[in-house]
Formats: C-alpha cells, sequence, structure tokens
C-alpha cells in the first residue's frame, strides 16, 4: 500500500511497512450494504411493535414513531448501526430515506452523518417516498426537496400509491426527477404478495427509454416471485434489454410475505436465483436492523447472504460462491463504485480479512471479519470465538 492505495498484489513484491497474518484466511473486497433504512433502524418496540408481521403495520407504525423524530435522535441511531457495519466490514452503505415528512427531519439528519461518517463509511442516500409520491399530501414536491438538499439517488414506491394508474405515474415521476437532477434510481417496487402488481415492467419500460441502464436499481421486486411463469419469462427478456439492477432483502421479505396465505405459504423473495443466471446485477441487503419491519439484527452483510442461499436455493458450490458476490462486487455495481471498488492496484487500500479460506466457507460458519482495512488504515481488529470442549479446541472446521 501507498498513498491509501494499493501498491502492489502478490509474493515478494517488496516491504511493506505492517504485515497482518491472516492465518490462512482470505482477502476480500469490503462488503456492502447496498439496501437499508438508516432513518428507522433501532426503533423497534417504538411506540409499539408490529404484531401481525407485514409490511403495513410496519408502514403505520413507523409513521406514529415519526411524529416524535428529531434530528439528534436519526444521527445517534444512524450513527450507531453505522458503527455496528464499519466493525464488520461494511465500508459502503446506501440507506434510503423517508421523505413523507414536511419538516424532512430524517433527510437533513442523514445527510449529516454522511458527512460526518466519510473516511469511515461511503454512504448514500437514496429519497424514499414511503407513503407515496402521489398518496402522500405534496409527495412529489417533498422528493424533491431532498434531492435539493443533497440526496443521491431517487426513490419510489409504486405498489403502495392508491391505484394502479398512479402508480405507473409515480415511477414516470421519479425517473423524470432523475433525469432532471441526473441521479440515479433506486425503487422500492412490487413488495407485495399481489401477482397483479407489475410495476416492474414499468420500470423496465422507462430503464429502456431513458438508456439509465443500471444507474436503475429495483429493490425487493418480491411479487416477481408469484408472478406465473409465463410473465415472468417474457419480462425476463425485457429486464434484461433494459439492464438494471435488483436488489433483494432475504431477511426482511421471509417474514414479511407470505402473511395472508396459510398454506401452501408463499417464499415471498423475488427470483434471485434466475435473475443471476439471466446475467442480471443482484445483490443483497439487509433492509432492517431493530426496526417496525424487523426487530432482530445486527447489520452483519453475511446474514442476508446466508438466508438467500437457502430461500433461493443457491446451494450449488458456484451458487453459494455468487452469494457471496451479492454482498461485495453486485453490491458494489449496484451502488456504482466499480472505478474505485475491489482488489486492483491503484484503487483504494480498503479490503477485509476474514476467518475462513473462502467464499463457501465464509457462508457456512457466517466467518468472523478479523481485520478492516479503510484508505490503508486497519481500522478493526476482531477475534473469532474460541470454542473449547472439555478443553480442546473446536474450530468446526473438518
Ligand atoms: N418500507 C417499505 O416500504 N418496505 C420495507 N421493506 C421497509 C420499509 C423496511
Ligand atoms: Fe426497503
Amino acid at each position: 500500500m501507498a498513498g491509501g492505495r494499493i501498491a502492489a498484489i502478490g509474493k515478494g513484491v517488496g516491504q511493506a511497512s505492517r504485515e497482518i497474518d491472516a492465518r490462512g484466511g482470505m482477502a476480500s473486497p469490503p462488503l456492502v450494504e447496498s439496501h437499508v433504512h438508516l432513518d428507522t433502524t433501532l426503533t423497534a418496540g417504538e411506540p409499539k411493535w408490529n404484531e401481525s408481521g407485514t409490511l403495513f403495520e410496519g408502514i403505520s407504525t413507523w409513521a406514529l414513531r415519526k411524529e416524535s423524530l428529531t434530528e439528534a435522535d436519526v444521527i445517534r441511531r444512524a450513527t450507531e448501526l453505522l458503527r455496528w457495519q464499519a466493525a464488520q466490514g461494511v465500508l459502503f452503505v446506501r440507506s434510503h430515506v423517508d421523505t413523507t415528512d414536511p419538516d424532512l427531519t430524517a433527510v437533513r439528519a442523514l445527510l449529516e452523518v454522511k458527512e460526518k461518517m466519510q473516511g469511515l463509511v461511503d454512504l448514500q442516500l437514496v429519497a424514499f417516498p414511503q407513503e407515496g409520491i402521489l398518496s402522500y399530501p405534496r409527495g412529489a414536491d417533498l422528493l424533491e426537496e431532498a434531492l435539493r438538499l443533497g440526496v443521491d439517488v431517487v426513490g419510489g414506491i409504486p405498489h403502495y400509491e392508491l391505484t394502479r394508474d398512479m402508480g405507473a405515474e409515480s415511477v414516470k415521476i421519479t425517473f423524470a426527477l432523475a433525469e432532471k437532477y441526473d441521479l440515479p434510481i433506486d425503487i422500492h417496487c412490487d413488495e407485495t404478495d399481489d401477482p397483479q402488481s407489475r410495476f416492474l415492467e414499468v420500470v423496465a419500460a422507462e430503464t429502456i427509454r431513458s438508456g439509465m441502464g443500471h444507474r436503475v436499481t429495483a429493490s425487493h421486486t418480491t411479487a416477481f416471485g408469484s408472478y406465473d411463469d409465463a410473465y415472468a419469462f417474457k419480462l425476463m427478456g425485457f429486464l434484461q434489454r433494459a439492464d438494471l439492477n435488483f436488489v433483494a432483502n432475504p431477511l426482511v421479505n421471509i417474514t414479511l410475505q407470505g402473511r395472508m396465505d396459510t398454506y401452501p405459504k408463499r417464499r415471498g423473495m423475488t427470483r434471485v436465483k434466475e435473475l443471476w443466471q439471466n446475467g442480471l446485477n443482484v445483490s443483497l441487503g439487509y433492509d432492517d436492523v431493530m426496526d417496525p419491519w424487523y426487530s432482530l439484527g445486527t447489520g452483519n452483510m453475511l446474514q442476508p447472504a446466508h438466508m438467500a442461499v437457502h430461500v433461493a436455493q443457491m446451494t450449488g458450490r458456484q451458487e453459494v460462491m455468487a452469494c457471496y458476490d451479492m454482498v461485495t462486487r453486485n453490491a458494489a455495481r449496484t451502488l456504482g463504485l466499480e472505478e474505485r471498488y475491489g482488489l486492483d492496484v491503484g484503487k483504494p487500500a480498503d479490503f477485509i480479512v476474514l476467518d475462513a479460506p473462502d467464499a463457501w466457507d465464509t457462508l457456512r460458519r457466517l466467518a468472523t471479519v478479523t481485520t478492516v482495512v479503510k484508505g490503508g488504515q486497519v481500522i478493526v481488529e476482531a477475534k473469532p470465538p474460541e470454542v473449547r470442549l472439555l478443553g480442546e479446541p473446536i474450530t468446526f472446521q473438518r
């Protein structure tokens, strides 16, 4: 490393001022969080718990918590979660921030957090109209105001607009704002089990029309898991033409979706394996840590990858490895970080060391991130848990 950048890679390439003993573990580019809600984090139970476990009770519970929101409150909670994530090797984060608030309190707070955390974590913010662009009073104005304040990405939530027409119209508003301010897009799209929720096709059409390609991301898209195969097959071709990114949030959607089903009960996840097989960029997010939608969690990105292996049945050798890519390289692509991300000479010296020899073993054991290096500086050192049975060490290795 030199000047905070990677100077050389390989054996015998010169003398380093500091050596890190990886003890047989692998080095990897940092973990990337491509979808989280930092404004809502660490509020579980406030002012009440989400007893039904549905997306909708999550939204109404958050609306109650929003009434008492202050900038200091958001800053404290968001900073805490970013620290948890950095401590677990997550150095790049894309967070949605609710713009359906006449005061834009969370927007102002997270813009401050972004500034304050620079140097530790790269934070991207998405203006997210939680209660709708057209269904919330002045929703479109508030969304645009957030962009003027400096939010990086334009969001949407078409499936939660009052009618199908309003949903389609809202997608067009998102694209119009993105084009006006030259910003990427990340839309909460079709987060429902309703197979009639078909806003992804509108997003694909707008992506093709605008030529925005991989500057567009469709998040959640859980209804894609409920579409019939004939429609899904046709749609997949359009998605390939559009070349947009997908983010799935398996920890959260496996619990939020399927709530109106008895049995068989749907998995409520988008077609992660098939999107990946068809060459589309898929990444994974945590979505929520201890909030009205998901009361558990620590922000460790190996957990959604581990859950994706199960929910998407990506259990083949290469498939498990692909799930690791979905919280590293693919997520970096979703965030548009290709230029500065990766273990290549000349790129910033940001990397992690895991106590596992490869990506497969990392997910099998939910390995510990033992070292985190940011800009050439060691910022985290951690020891894997030491276990002894009758005095003998147990390593969980065969
Ligand atoms: N809001 C939403 O609409 N969907 C989600 N999964 C979360 C917030 C976490
Ligand atoms: Fe989300």
